[in-house]
């Protein structure tokens, strides 16, 4: 349904978020100066080869993110929370997708998120591949809850692996009208094409919202450069005047 300017009067929304926009609630991105992979290789410790090869050091890298996580100074920020009330306002289909593993989303109240990357909270049994909450350190000891036999891995997508809930993901890049992308780089597929495979339909609103340009960013109709915690609340508040204008 359209307004008399042709705009859809109950706009589909598709939010991608990466690990920018957990910057400020004390995350380390990757690719920032101080981020993760200027400290370790992600041959070593992110890809399938290397959990074959080394489970052990792995399963560090994981647990000491875990415990960053859960550690009592991390919260969500504004930027977070801002999402949260988007989502509960929004008049039309509303999908947050994040590249992100943490729980940063849902604490701040969101609720339809796609983790398309994996959960940090949780394992996965490498034999019967059941997923379970899992707060605290993986070890080689570990034994699946359910099955009682299978080794646990982190439930977290290596590269080299397919994502998570790719065909809920592409069929709803194709029925939006507004493709939303905050704190991301823009450098790891298939994410990072998914602005191009919204840009293929004409009138759809692409906004970037990040620190600096993101790889993607010539694809973008719209650009708004900062912090996410203070572009992403205006950015918000903004989107929602617009929608009941
Ligand atoms: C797949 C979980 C097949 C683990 C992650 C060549 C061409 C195309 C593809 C490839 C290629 N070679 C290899 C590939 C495939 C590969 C890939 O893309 N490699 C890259 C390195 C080239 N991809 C894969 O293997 C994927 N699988 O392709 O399978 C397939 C695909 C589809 C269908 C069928 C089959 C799997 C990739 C998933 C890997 N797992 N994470 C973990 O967390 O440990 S990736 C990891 O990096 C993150 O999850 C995230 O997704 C990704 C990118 O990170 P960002 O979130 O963007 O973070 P980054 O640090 O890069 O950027 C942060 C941004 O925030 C910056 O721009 C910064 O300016 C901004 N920022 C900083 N502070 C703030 C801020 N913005 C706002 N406010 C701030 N305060």
């Amino acid at each position: 349904m359209t307004d008399h300017t042709g705009r859809a009067k109950r706009p589909s929304l598709v939010v991608l978020t990466g690990a920018g926009i957990s910057r400020e609630s004390g995350i380390p991105t990757f690719r920032d100066a101080d981020g993760l992979w200027a400290q370790v290789d992600l041959e070593d410790v992110a890809t399938p080869e290397a959990f074959a090869r080394d489970p052990e050091r792995v399963l560090d890298f994981y647990n000491a993110r875990r415990r960053v996580l859960l550690s009592s100074d991390i919260a969500p920020n504004a930027a977070h929370v801002a999402l949260a009330r988007l989502e509960e306002s929004w008049p039309g289909d509303f999908l947050l997708i994040t590249q992100n593993i943490d729980d940063l989303h849902e604490r701040a109240g969101s609720k339809r998120v796609l983790h398309m990357h994996g959960e940090l909270l949780k394992a996965r049994c490498t034999l019967c591949e059941e997923v379970h909450p899992w707060p605290k350190d993986i070890t080689l000891a570990d034994t699946c809850p359910a099955c009682g036999r299978g080794p646990m891995r982190p439930h977290v997508v290596w590269f080299g692996e397919i994502p998570l809930h790719m065909e809920e993901i592409t069929q709803a890049l194709q029925a939006c009208d507004i493709f939303v992308s905050i704190g991301t780089s823009g450098t790891v597929w298939p994410a990072a094409g998914f602005v191009a495979e919204v840009a293929h339909r004409p009138h759809t609103r692409r906004v970037e919202l990040n620190l600096e340009p993101s790889e993607q960013n010539a694809l973008f109709t719209e650009h708004h450069h900062g912090p996410a915690t203070r572009i992403v609340p205006a950015f918000v508040d903004a989107l929602l005047a617009d929608v009941r204008e």
